[in-house]
């Protein structure tokens, strides 16, 4: 079953969008494997944001990005990880469509709210950034037989 890496960031945290955010992703049928809320260092945020070194962005995304708590999370589920994108919505929240997280609430770049990983590939790499292998339940939510 397929794994991505789903992120509530500072600015979600502070909108007490985690909850609602979980709700989504329970509600579709994903299961949670792991979650905690946790502050990144400068050096973890570089690490996770690697391919945008050097964009004019850059210092601006990781400032915000360390600027407060994260919810960091792991979601298993088939096509998990191109699922959660189209949950997520385009990455400039003015022009995310209504229904996905940005689209609902989020206004302007960088402040849009969610991460979610953009390949399996991305997904192995970002959870492993954020959790130990000991951290990843491994289980079968029961329930499931409703779903597959
Ligand atoms: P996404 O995969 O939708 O999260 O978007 P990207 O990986 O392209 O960008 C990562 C983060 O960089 C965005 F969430 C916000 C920030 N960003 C900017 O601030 N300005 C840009 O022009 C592009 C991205």
């Amino acid at each position: 079953m397929e794994r991505t890496y789903v992120m509530v960031k500072p600015d979600g945290v502070q909108r007490n969008l985690i909850g609602d955010i979980i709700s989504r992703w329970e509600k579709k049928g994903f299961t949670l494997i792991a979650a905690k809320l946790t502050t990144l260092s400068k050096e973890k945020a570089e690490l996770h944001y690697a391919e945008h070194v050097g964009q004019p962005f850059f210092e601006n995304l990781v400032r915000f990005i360390t600027s407060g708590p994260v919810f960091a999370m792991v979601w298993e589920g088939a096509d998990v990880v191109s699922t959660s994108r189209l949950m997520i919505g385009k990455t400039n929240p003015a022009e995310a469509t209504p229904g996905t997280v940005r689209g609902d609430y989020g206004v302007k770049i960088p402040n849009n709210i969610i991460h979610g990983s953009d390949s399996p590939e991305s997904a192995n790499r970002e959870i492993s950034i954020f959790f130990d292998e000991s951290e990843l339940n491994d289980y079968v939510k029961s329930g499931n037989e409703w779903i597959y």
